[in-house]
């Protein structure tokens, strides 16, 4: 089945996948290990120089980065469903709220896992470091949650996967240990995403 994902369970692939089940795109997933090194191994090192998941090989084309993957999937497959705007101001609303999840959230959010998280080693920890991107990350926090607040959606008044990708991004932040709790509309545009089918299937199945 075209296209092919390459994930991991928990990654930033578990966006791509919650993204393929909205849109009901039927795929092939090719699961790897990461701790195993699967993606530095040659085979898929060729496929993606980046060596990190998601990819999707789609009609002979490897596409990396999450982002990208979810504005491609979204203009082939999600225009027609109303999962995705049309070219226009609604799509670059799409654009804006996919890049600054990754480039500006994202910054801070990887600041403070390099400073603060469990995940790298504790001798590279810095308290200072990880208080300043704590900030960033709670002024980001606040920004989405006003933008929330009007409709419960990032564009138009209505669920796009827009909304997929970006939750499930910020679940991972609270996982993280940032209090989403004390945004209300962010809190609760969360769990209704985390709530449907589509993300629950994916969780089920391993995320
Ligand atoms: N900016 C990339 C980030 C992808 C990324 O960092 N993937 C991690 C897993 S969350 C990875 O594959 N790391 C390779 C490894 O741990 O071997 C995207 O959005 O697709």
């Amino acid at each position: 089945v075209d296209p092919t994902l390459y994930y991991a369970p928990n990654s930033t692939a578990t966006i791509t996948r919650v993204v393929l089940e909205e849109l009901g795109v039927p795929y092939d997933k090719v699961k790897l290990d990461l701790r195993a090194g699967d993606a530095k191994k040659a085979d898929f090192v060729r496929l993606n120089p980046n060596a990190k998941v998601p990819l999707l090989v789609h009609d002979g084309e490897p596409i990396f980065e999450s982002v990208a993957i979810t504005i491609h999937l979204g203009e082939t497959y999600g225009v027609d469903k109303g999962l995705f705007p049309p070219p226009g101001v609604k799509r670059a609303a799409a654009l804006k709220w996919l890049v600054w999840t990754h480039v500006t959230l994202g910054d801070g959010v990887s600041r403070y896992a390099h400073a603060a998280s469990s995940w790298v080693p504790e001798e590279q920890h810095n308290a200072k470091a990880a208080e300043a991107a704590k900030a960033d990350v709670e002024r980001c926090l606040a920004i989405l949650d006003e933008a929330l607040a009007p409709t419960g959606h990032l564009v138009g008044s209505a669920f796009t996967i827009v909304d997929a990708h970006v939750a499930s991004f910020v679940g991972y932040v609270g996982i993280l240990g940032f209090d989403l709790k004390k945004h209300p509309a962010l809190a609760a545009w969360l769990a209704a995403c985390e709530g449907r089918p589509a993300a629950q299937r994916v969780e089920a199945d391993g995320g």
